[in-house]
């Protein structure tokens, strides 16, 4: 087994919709999700989230299960429905004190609190007057995160702005797949847009505040992106995917400007360029960048180089006739192939644009169809090993320098995988939806053998 600095932050990751359930309680507000999974049609297995892992009541155990897991540290959503029904005005106070709650358990339990702000519960009201394609989202977001962490700031002293935007603007407002459903092309890098300028927004708020001690940063998710042959067109189906997934992203946040072949590629380079005054604001410096890595795209290009169908509802606008490869290699129960190598590659991204930036996996792991056996016991061989590997991979990147500083699994309960429903699990503990009885997973005891063999 590797062994890890003993400041590495070992901690697992959930998202309020997955698991919290109690959507009407104590003055929660609808958001988009609520309005998505209602629609018939929308998930795959017809389920809701209305319940999940019903979290909301049952934090104490949850949070105790992961203390006896040996993880020192949670990384959490909150719902911004729950802090502003609406989305903008006063704070409701009863969805402070539940996340205060969840951070003061952690705490007792010697677990530290990372809260990330946005993982996609947008309020519906602001949807209603254009979600993510308006300004005023931008505007609001930083409302809605410079009063919860001021609220929050004396017990959660890490803070993420927004989980994975490449989701909520390529598959919110692109492909559609998920909340809020929209299927409108190369609308969707304006989107895009408005998330960064939202999390340099609430940066700015947020340094301003009275907790000066806490750390911000931002959670992106990067795929290691490979040539499915060294011929022009596939060189060319890479760049584009890079592009759109990673270097979308990662130049404004940490270089302080677009990729302008992919804003080319998309037919927004004159939008853009209106707005070059935002660049500074989405810049503004952050104390760590968080990494969502999960696999490898391995991408073909048209041969008759047709870049573009705008006809098909897509997360790659201007590129919608890139062609995933399939090379072969074993994949989880999501399609995702297994490349933990790529987890070093997404590091240096990081690293090459912000050499000193401290980085963090914020969510690595795999789905695979568990079932509880005779024994009642979870044996989730192929989950396990994929976290072996990737832990190894880990310390490969430590081993090389690299600033990486932190991992957290995905996740600790199974939960409501959004447009997969409850037909995926990714938990460490396995999660029974009828009963939510909780079981620790093969998976989750081979963590804690792993976190009691690390230095403390
Ligand atoms: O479940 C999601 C999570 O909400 C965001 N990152 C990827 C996970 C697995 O799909």
């Amino acid at each position: 087994m590797s062994t890890f600095p003993a400041d590495f932050v070992w901690g697992t990751a959930t998202a309020s919709y997955q698991i919290e359930g109690a959507v009407t309680e104590d003055g929660r507000g609808p958001s988009i999700w609520d309005t998505f999974v209602h629609t018939p049609g929308t998930v795959a297995d017809g389920t809701v989230g209305d319940v999940a892992d019903d979290h909301y009541h049952r934090y104490t155990e949850d949070i105790a299960i992961l203390a006896d897991l040996g993880f020192t540290a949670y990384r959490f959503s909150i719902a911004w429905p729950r802090i502003q029904p609406t989305g903008t005005g006063p704070a409701n106070d009863a969805g402070l004190d539940f996340y205060r709650r969840v951070a003061e358990t952690c705490l007792e339990h010697g677990i530290t609190p990372y809260a990330t702000l946005y993982h996609w519960d947008l309020p519906q009201p602001l949807e209603d007057a254009g979600g993510w394609l308006s300004l005023d989202t931008a505007a609001a977001f930083r409302d809605y995160a410079a009063l919860t962490h001021d609220a929050l700031g004396d017990v959660i002293k890490h803070w993420i702005t927004l989980n994975e935007p490449w989701c909520s603007a390529f598959l919110g407002y692109g492909s559609g797949l998920h909340a809020p459903g929209k299927q409108l092309g190369a609308e969707a890098f304006k989107a895009g847009h408005h998330l960064l300028l939202a999390h340099g927004l609430a940066i700015n708020a947020m340094r301003e505040s009275r907790h000066a001690d806490s750390t911000l940063g931002i959670t992106v998710n990067l795929y290691s992106v490979h040539a499915a042959s060294d011929s022009d067109v596939d060189r060319e189906a890479a760049r584009r995917t890079d592009g759109i997934a990673n270097r979308f992203f990662l130049d404004p946040l940490l270089l302080g400007g677009y990729p302008s072949d992919v804003l080319l590629d998309a037919g927004v380079s004159d939008w853009f360029d209106e707005r070059s005054a935002d660049l500074q604001v989405i810049a503004a410096p952050v104390d760590f960048l968080g990494i969502n890595y999960y696999s490898r795209h391995t991408v073909a290009g048209p041969e008759d180089r047709v870049w573009s169908d705008p006809s098909v509802p897509s997360p790659a606008p201007g590129s919608e006739n890139v062609q995933i490869v399939d090379t072969g290699a074993p994949k989880t129960q999501m399609g995702w192939e297994i490349h933990p190598d790529g987890l070093v590659d997404v590091v240096e991204m990081v690293h090459e644009r912000a050499p000193e930036l401290p980085v963090f996996i914020t969510e690595n792991g795999a789905a695979y169809a568990d079932e509880v056996g005779a024994d009642g016991q979870v044996d989730d061989e192929e989950r396990r090993h994929y976290f072996e590997l990737h832990t190894a991979a880990c310390a490969d990147a430590v081993a090389k320098g690299l600033p990486l500083k932190g991992y957290f699994a995905w996740s600790l309960l199974d939960n409501f995988e959004w447009a997969f429903g409850f037909s995926r699990r990714f938990g460490l503990v396995h999660v029974d939806y009828d009963t939510q009885v909780r079981t620790v997973k093969k998976s989750g005891h081979w963590f804690r053998d792993f976190l009691r063999s690390q230095p403390s």
